[in-house]
């Protein structure tokens, strides 16, 4: 049996969010190391979905091109993705010509089998642009409250969802001009008899298998009647219909996007099929709740209109992810953007894979607050598995010279933690297996408290003059217990299991390897004891709070903009200004200030002489990407101490509305000590 895991293809139209993370992608991250590590043949397919409406309206605010937008946003994801970890065997894009000709051979086939229904209908036409109008591109007065800036498929005012012809005064974005209405075809799935003939009892069957949440919005579409569904548009951007009269005719995106999956497999291997057409596969889509129907009722719908294919045997979707007690929404900047988080937390993916993990909405929509980010990180993985680990590795160090002791008898507490370690395995493995991931995490850091607690009811410190025997074989047990924390974090925290398997000198190993055997032989040469989690510093989580509300506020007007400005000073005097001693400096060396995350420890060449300076730029600026900039340096400052280093000056940064700092350099590099006047 073989695994086709596919994770929703994200809209190239924006970055990435913590929601997109939270629903989607790290559950799926998560389920497919696990099979990796089970050594299941398991494959994981995603991609940029490129077409679509909100792609084009993106480009014409932009006035750039589609294509220009999804390859930012392509390329963007891309790295996003990567970064953070999560481990695509292929990430695609769906304007490749792989996935049209795909996606076309798919549409022919469907229709050379007559399954599509043929439909004229009457569409909002555009005139002066020679355009037929997608929904979102005409806007009118709401008949409901009488919002003037509803769209043709929704009023955002008060929520309505409409249809374009019930819009009064209907106006087309394009032109300006209202339009006017003209027949069009387009061809329809009909969802309504696939629902008679074999679609109902399908999804029916699935009532014990599928998540609540997933099943249940299926069987209300069921208990409403599906309805036939048009598959094709008429629009410029996607891929155009195959059919010679298409008349400029695109694919829905919605039916183009998931036959997307198929061309990313086909992309990553020549036996594709295998994946795609064996009943020896499962196919499990993991999505966000927003996508269930087109995941569980129009694409099972084409594939096995298709006939060649197998239909999703799982659809574990998340519901939805809040931020700081509000709805996620990239149009209004609330969002904690994956590119932001990884430049300003930099080697923290694993904290944030935690508390998106612990915090998952797998059940119902949940918040995520910084504070709680805060608090996963201090209160569980610094002070919890962080602490258990580094005791375990440092006493190691510094009984045995980071050899592995001997284990003697084992008492009690040593039968207890064992126990612990011998569970945990199939604990974890069983809420994996069941798509909760959660639950399967707290598993992992119920040993890693198992583990704490068995050193603090032994305390081998205080033993190691009275009973050396027994201090050797608690931190044997304390070592097995770490090794099996190292092999169960894999698919959660992979880069922190890496660093604790390192410190451990043990390598990857397989799921079956690794927990046949966790004991570290005694006399086994460990590694060097370094910490896996620093503690995250209230300053740290204010700057990302404050620069949330910044963001959002200078979003809201223009006036909302200049108010995020600090308003101007009161006067001033030239003599006060020429007293301060202003020139230019070069930073010629740059380190952190331990324990104060918002600190550098800078050197810099004045052209006069050289000094430190203590600078609050460290959440700005990675210490050795600014080597050899050229500051602007107030050298006449009084020194001072901070944080026990004296700092001999100020260089001055800019901050713009959203709090970002930026250096006040010289237009071109010049020599230090050049005077500012
Ligand atoms: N791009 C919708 C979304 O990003 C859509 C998913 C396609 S999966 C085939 O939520
Ligand atoms: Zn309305």
């Amino acid at each position: 049996m073989r695994y086709l895991v596919t994770a929703a293809l994200p809209y190239a139209n924006g970055p990435l969010h913590i929601g997109h993370i939270a629903g989607c992608y790290l559950p799926a991250d998560i389920f497919v190391r696990y099979q990796r590590l089970i050594g299941r043949d398991v494959k994981f397919i995603c991609g940029s979905d490129e077409h679509g409406v909100p792609i084009t309206l993106r480009a014409r605010k932009e006035s750039s091109t589609p294509q220009q937008v999804v390859d930012t946003y392509h390329a963007m994801m891309g790295k996003a993705f990567s970064d953070f970890g999560i481990s695509f065997d292929i990430y695609h894009r769906t304007s490749d010509a792989l996935h049209h000709e795909t996606a076309a051979d798919f549409f022919k086939t469907l229709y050379k089998k007559g399954v599509f229904t043929e439909e004229e209908s009457e569409q909002y036409y555009d005139e002066e642009a020679q355009l037929f109008l997608a929904d979102r591109y005409i806007t009118g007065t709401c008949p409901k409250c009488g919002n003037p800036g509803a769209y043709g498929d929704q009023c955002e005012k008060c929520g309505t969802s409409l249809s374009p012809k019930e819009l009064l005064n209907p106006t087309s974005q394009l032109s300006g001009k209202p339009p006017v209405l003209r027949k069009t075809k387009h061809w329809y799935l009909p969802l309504d008899t696939m629902q008679q003939d074999w679609l109902q009892e399908w999804l029916l069957s699935k009532e014990d298998s599928w998540k609540k949440n997933v099943f249940g919005q299926c069987k209300s579409w069921l208990d409403q009647g599906l309805q036939p569904r048009a598959v094709t548009r008429d629009l410029d951007w996607g891929v155009p219909v195959p059919l010679p009269d298409n008349q400029g005719k695109v694919l829905y995106v919605w039916f183009d996007a998931p036959i997307g999956y198929i061309s990313a497999t086909k992309a990553l291997t020549p036996h594709w099929e295998q994946y795609w057409k064996s009943p020896d596969t499962k196919l499990v889509h993991f999505i966000g709740k927003d996508n269930i129907v087109f995941h569980c009722i129009i694409f099972p719908a084409m594939l096995k209109a298709h006939g060649d294919y197998i239909l999703p045997d799982q659809v574990p979707a998340n519901e939805f992810l809040n931020l700081e007690g509000d709805k996620i929404s990239t149009s209004r900047n609330w969002a904690v953007w994956l590119h932001e988080y990884l430049a300003d937390f930099p080697g923290k993916q694993d904290v944030l894979r935690y508390a998106l993990c612990a915090s998952a909405p797998e059940t119902k929509d949940n918040d995520f607050t910084w504070k709680d980010f805060q608090d996963r990180n201090n209160n569980e993985l610094v002070a919890i598995l962080g602490n258990f680990v580094n005791r375990t590795l440092v006493l190691c160090e510094k009984y045995y010279a980071g050899k592995a002791p001997n284990r003697g008898e084992l008492l009690d507490a040593e039968s207890v933690c064992l126990q612990a370690v011998s569970e945990a395995p199939r604990l974890v493995r069983e809420s994996i297996e069941k798509y909760r991931f959660r639950e399967a995490l707290s598993h992992v850091m119920d040993l890693a408290r198992a583990g704490n607690k068995y050193l603090a009811d032994t305390e081998p410190w205080k033993h190691q003059k009275t009973n050396p025997a027994y201090v050797e074989t608690v931190l044997s047990v304390a070592l097995e217990v770490t090794a099996t924390l190292a092999y169960l974090c894999e698919p959660f925290l992979p880069h922190s299991a890496e660093k604790l398997r390192s410190m451990l000198n043990i390598p990857a190993r397989s799921w079956e390897e690794a927990f046949a055997h966790t004991c570290i032989e005694s006399g086994h040469i460990l590694g060097t004891a370094a910490l896996l989690f620093e503690k995250i510093e209230d300053e740290s989580i204010q700057y990302q709070i404050t620069k949330l509300h910044n963001t959002k506020a200078a979003l809201n007007t223009e006036e909302t903009t200049a108010l995020a400005h600090k308003p101007q000073k009161p006067s001033t005097t030239y003599e006060t200004f020429s007293a301060m001693d202003l020139r230019v400096a070069t930073i010629i060396a740059a380190e952190k200030v331990e324990k104060a995350d918002k600190l550098l420890k800078l050197t810099l060449d004045t052209g006069i002489d050289t000094r430190t300076v203590v600078s609050g730029i460290a959440l700005h600026f990675n210490p050795e990407d600014i080597i050899g900039k050229q500051v602007t340096l107030l050298a006449n400052l009084e020194p001072r101490k901070i944080r026990g280093i004296e700092s001999n000056g100020m260089i001055l940064m800019a901050e713009d509305a959203d709090g970002k700092l930026v250096f006040v350099q010289p237009s071109r590099n010049t020599t230090p000590g050049s005077t500012i006047n």
